[in-house]
């Protein structure tokens, strides 16, 4: 519940700051808190939009019986885990493993060219269930 808390803050800073407008002229945007929550096999939400070169962390809370993941990333980062036998992530940014009844982070910096990423979840037979979604940076 700590933990929660803290991030409410972040968030609440966050949102201040893209407020203030004008007064955000260091060049990247502030970083960004994204709450997902995994339910069913099922992320709570499947379209995040985000800012060229903004860095976002990714708060995630399993609260199934079962381990899930974030992977976050292009097709090709996809398709790597896909096929992939990595039982565990967690060293790379945007890429993290959550336990049964766990919260998980990860932070990652998104390109400052506008585009799509994606992120999912690569257990076996997850992505195509439809744990996926689509990170629209712009
Ligand atoms: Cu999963």
């Amino acid at each position: 519940m700590k933990l929660l808390v803290g991030l409410a803050a972040v968030a609440t800073l966050a949102g201040a700051c893209a407020g203030a407008g004008a007064a955000g002229t260091t060049g990247a945007p502030p970083a960004l808190t994204v709450d997902l929550t995994v339910h069913h096999s099922q992320f709570s939400t499947s379209e995040i939009r985000v800012r060229p070169g903004q860095t976002v962390r990714f708060v995630v809370r399993n609260t199934d019986p079962i381990a899930h993941e974030l992977i976050v990333g292009d097709q090709a980062v996809q398709d790597h885990h896909e096929a992939g036998t990595e039982a565990h992530h967690g060293d790379r940014p945007g890429e993290v493993s959550v336990p049964p009844g766990q919260t998980a982070v990860t932070t990652y910096r998104f390109g400052a060219a506008g585009g799509t990423v994606l992120f999912g979840c690569h257990l076996p037979g997850h992505w195509a269930y439809g744990m996926q979604g689509t990170v629209r940076v712009g």
